[in-house]
């Protein structure tokens, strides 16, 4: 709920931070939308945080219950998070899973096609970072009508921005949800940022101006 905050959460928001990962100012999304904060996974660039992160998406998994085989990371930045998810299930709960991204551009010589790893079949889940609108969600679920033998049954996702779509009072996860039967996890949500940098007091100016957006866009 709302108020709940774990420490391996504060912890992550305070990681978030140092990394510059979370950052505030005013930013362009590909909504169009124009939002006082942004979180740009890119910055988790080096070997602690794809630990971290690895582990929060394990964490995440492990904890849903849900019957996986294969962790499936949408290129380009969902590639290293599947290797970092896969590595941390193995690394830290014994749970061996397979691993595969899609090319962007496909390939007509060599070994062909336009995934590689482990072949798209059976239960499979997606690793993202942010979700907004869900348009790279689903962008990832079209991509995966090509393989019918392959299930895609959760994504898991570091934040949920909580934001309304354009033209309902449905959130992007409420919809994908309904629409596509869909299961997304998500590890933290804008809520449980905007609390951490309640009780922490910095950052005040950028907490009123994303209780303002959030009053505009949010769920
Ligand atoms: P949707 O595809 O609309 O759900 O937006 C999520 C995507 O937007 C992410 O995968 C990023 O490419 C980008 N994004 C961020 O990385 N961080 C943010 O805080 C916001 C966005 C965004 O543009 O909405």
């Amino acid at each position: 709920s709302t108020d709940t905050l774990h420490d391996w959460q504060r912890s992550f928001i305070e990681f978030a931070l140092e990394k510059q990962v979370l950052q505030f100012g005013e930013f362009t999304l590909k909504s169009g939308r124009v939002s006082p904060y942004f979180f740009n996974a890119g910055n988790f660039n080096d070997g602690e945080s794809q630990q971290r992160i690895g582990e929060i998406y394990a964490k995440t998994l492990v904890e849903s219950d849900i019957d996986f085989d294969l962790v499936f990371g949408p290129a380009y930045k969902g590639i290293p998070l599947a290797a970092s998810t896969v590595f941390a299930l193995q690394n830290s709960h014994g749970q061996n899973k397979f691993f595969s991204f899609n090319r962007k551009e496909a390939k007509d010589h060599g070994e062909g096609g336009t995934i590689v790893g482990a072949p798209l079949e059976g239960n499979l889940v997606l690793v993202d970072d942010v979700i907004t609108a869900g348009t790279a969600i689903k962008e990832t679920l079209s991509l995966l009508e090509a393989f019918p033998s392959a299930s895609l049954t959760a994504a898991v996702i570091l934040i949920d921005r909580q934001e309304k779509l354009a033209d309902s009072d449905l959130s992007a996860i409420q919809a994908l949800e309904q629409n596509f039967g869909l299961r997304i996890l998500p590890a933290i949500r804008l809520d449980q940022i905007m609390k951490y940098l309640e009780d922490n007091g910095n950052h005040k100016e950028a907490l009123i101006a994303m209780k303002n957006y959030r009053e505009q866009y949010g769920v």
